[in-house]
């Protein structure tokens, strides 16, 4: 689950422009447990929270700016919300994971490149030295100063050696990985063809632009010479900050079965943003739509279905899977069923990888396959598994 909570939350804005008064930082009610309760409810496993956003504002107390919770009213000035985050994510199970923007609209050292890339840098070390071990760094490629705006050039790989010396074991996620890639849209949809690996030189850093990068993203590359799979982070709101007018807007369970499908049944990891209110409460519309996308997700997943000769069995899904300890090697299969004695395709795809999910009309049958057509190296396939 990602968590985009900040002072973009009490303006009513998706990007701030980093003239945010603290003061207007006052989540009354914020309980970082309960967003954990919620989703573990919901069978997250892991949760990202935007320490940072592009206004700069710091949901900890940093050495690096005044900008942050130490300057506003929150506990007194005295929280940390950060602390907060990765507490309830341990106390319930949740592995922790921190998105710091790499474009500050409030620092006054960005823009002039080597000073604020030392800024960045002691951001993470802070970040990523005293909560612990934190499972996941997400970058954020977005960039929107204009023709007049400040050039900031980042240092990239200082700042991948940074994370990979202090939190060894964390995930690095952005448009260029280097472990984890975007998907290539904020949709929540993978490609229907979808490889892990990918062409490191096509998208050599994070926020690279160029015709055709989400297309790529979208779809990986089954020549590419590093494994660095998708996720795909998506908003249940339209927005990424809680609006008000937004209460309405939320995705249902059948919607979020569909993303599910789209994102997670593609080969994908997916990364789904509910924002906290300005109380610092997940909104109950929320809440209920991620307990039954959950209550969704048992009934159809919970119970594998078995055809036998003589026993035919009714379903409409079928989940195949990779054994990726050995990489992902098939790049055309179908999936086929007997029914009174004949043999029928029911789905056909190009990539499988961790996990393909297919649903189609249900069909009644006493034996199923799945047949590798096209394949990189020999396959090797897990159980077919069906469901009603
Ligand atoms: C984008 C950002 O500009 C949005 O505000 C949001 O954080 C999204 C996840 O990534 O690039």
């Amino acid at each position: 689950m990602f968590l985009h909570f900040g002072v973009n939350t009490f303006t009513d804005r998706e990007w701030g422009d980093g003239r945010e008064d603290p003061q207007i930082f006052a989540p009354a009610a914020l309980d970082a447990r309960a967003w954990a309760r919620t989703a573990r409810a919901a069978g997250f496993r892991a949760m990202i929270l935007t320490a940072k956003h592009h206004d700069g504002f710091c949901l900890w107390p940093t050495r690096t700016t005044d900008h942050s919770v130490a300057s506003s009213p929150f506990r007194g000035g005295q929280g940390d919300l950060v602390r907060e985050f990765v507490d309830a994510c341990r106390a319930e199970g949740l592995r922790p994971g921190l998105y710091c923007s790499p474009w500050d609209r409030n620092h006054p050292a960005y823009g002039d490149s080597a000073r604020y890339n030392d800024v960045f840098i002691a951001q993470l070390t802070e970040l990523l030295s005293n909560y612990g071990r934190i499972a996941e760094v997400w970058f954020d490629g977005a960039n929107g100063e204009g023709p007049n705006g400040r050039r900031q050039v980042y240092d990239w790989p200082r700042t991948f050696a940074a994370v990979r010396r202090l939190q060894p074991d964390a995930v690095m996620f952005s448009d260029a990985g280097p472990d984890v890639r975007w998907i290539g849209n904020e949709n929540g949809v993978a490609g229907d063809t979808c490889w892990s690996t990918i062409d490191p030189a096509a998208i050599p850093w994070p926020g690279f632009d160029a015709p055709g990068v989400g297309a790529h993203l979208q779809r990986g590359d089954p020549d590419g010479t590093v494994w660095r799979p998708g996720e795909t982070d998506v908003s249940i709101r339209p927005g990424w900050f809680w609006h008000p007018a937004e209460n309405g807007r939320v995705r249902d369970a059948d919607n979020l079965l569909d993303l599910y499908a789209t994102s997670v049944g593609r080969n994908s990891k997916l990364l789904l943003n509910v924002p906290p209110t300005r109380d610092g409460l997940l909104h109950e519309a929320d809440t209920a739509a991620l307990l039954a996308f959950r209550a969704g997700r048992d009934a159809k997943f919970g119970r594998a279905v078995r055809p036998r000769a003589g026993r035919p069995v009714t379903f409409s899904t079928a989940v195949l899977a990779e054994d990726i300890r050995h990489g992902q090697c098939v790049a055309g299969y179908t999936v086929e069923i007997e029914a009174r004695g004949e043999w029928r395709e029911v789905a056909r795809g190009t990539t499988i990888g961790y996990k393909r999910i297919h649903h189609f009309e249900p069909v009644t049958a006493t034996a199923a396959r799945a047949r590798v057509v096209e394949s990189l190296a020999p396959p090797r396939l897990r159980d077919l598994q069906l469901h009603a």
